[in-house]
């Protein structure tokens, strides 16, 4: 068997003889957005580098994500913020970026501000569009003369779904077959669809109880149905994206909501089981379908967490605030 290549390996690889280059003297700011997969990714073929066991697609949430500065600085460590407040070095997210970072530098050290106009507890306002937004703060640090497919790669390597926050608007990440990863990346669809609307709605703030990484990995390895969600992701992947170029709202929100409501299942039937679903969340969900039974277009997905982000558009938006009046509304092609 072949080794498997490491993070720094696909680096090298894919930077050349660019990894040696010095940082610009100036700070740099980037931002990414956060991103929705409305078919999801859950599991992997490969946990060193993330490579997805299926493609997946998202939609993007235009101006909401992550903003990062950095600077290099004169110092033994890095500094981090996230929302204006220091991050203490004895912290799992400290140490993932800065293991992160470590990838991509020799000697320096860094001030790394990162600032999400989302709200963290909406479960996506971290990992995706920060390790993205790291990517492209970087990318304009060292002046790596790159393609968006490599930027989506180095994003992987942080997290699997910021994969697809390197890019805007609906995104497939193409899974691939390669075992170094180099064609695992995101390529967004040529579409924009400017009445679509999305809305966040936040029951529970609190951190959850088992975090993506670990329970996709145990889906993966005890679900009796996970055998099923390959062949189920490439078929609801083919409809969602002529759904998509339809701007065909009941058909995209349908395979959205059923495809979120399968990924779940195939969760509790893991052994022990994973349910991240609150009585609030399953009391939301009837509300929507009550909803759709009155002559209203709208549609739900859920992440790794109780909160539900709603899929309609312009056209209902007053309906739907009757229903859900503190719902966070996100336009993503508004810009
Ligand atoms: C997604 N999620 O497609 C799915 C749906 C959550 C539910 O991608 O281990 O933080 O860093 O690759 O990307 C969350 O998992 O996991 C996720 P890693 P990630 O959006």
């Amino acid at each position: 068997l072949e080794r498997a290549l490491k993070k720094i390996d696909v680096i090298r690889l894919l930077l050349g003889k660019q990894i040696q280059n010095l940082p610009v003297a100036h700070p740099v700011q980037a931002f990414a957005p956060a991103n929705i997969a409305l078919c999801k990714y859950w599991g992997k073929r490969e946990r060193e580098l993330n490579l997805p066991q299926t493609s997946s697609l998202s939609i993007s949430l235009g101006e909401k994500g992550a903003t990062t500065q950095l600077a290099v600085i004169e110092a033994e460590a890095d500094v981090v913020f996230l929302n204006d407040v220091p991050v203490p070095a004895n912290t799992e997210f400290y140490r993932r970026l800065v293991a992160f970072l470590d990838l991509f530098r020799n000697k320096y050290y860094f001030k790394v501000t990162i600032s999400s106009n989302l709200p963290i507890a909406a479960g996506l306002a971290t990992s995706a569009s920060g390790f993205a937004a790291v990517v492209l703060a970087l990318n304009k640090l060292f002046q790596w003369q790159v393609p968006k497919e490599t930027l989506s790669i180095f994003a992987r390597l942080g997290s699997g779904s910021a994969a697809r926050s390197i890019t805007t608007g609906f995104v497939e990440w193409q899974a691939g077959r390669l075992s170094d990863g180099f064609d695992s990346y995101a390529v967004a669809l040529p579409l924009r669809w400017e009445t679509l609307c999305v809305g966040l709605l936040i029951f529970n703030q609190a951190a959850k109880k088992i975090g993506s990484r670990d329970a996709m990995q145990q889906t993966v390895a005890t679900s009796p149905f996970y055998a099923a969600w390959p062949a189920l992701v490439a078929s609801d992947l083919e409809q969602l994206k002529i759904a998509i170029m339809d701007k065909n709202l009941s058909k995209m929100g349908f395979i959205a909501e059923s495809n979120a409501l399968a990924m779940h299942a195939t969760m509790q039937a893991a052994r022990p089981a994973i349910i991240y679903s609150e009585p609030a969340t399953i009391s939301a969900m009837q509300q929507i379908w009550q909803m759709r039974e009155a002559g209203i277009n709208v549609f739900f997905t859920q992440d790794a967490g109780p909160n539900l982000k709603l899929l309609f558009e312009e056209s209902a938006l007053l309906d739907v605030l009757q229903f859900f009046s503190k719902l966070e509304i996100v336009r993503p092609f508004s810009s």
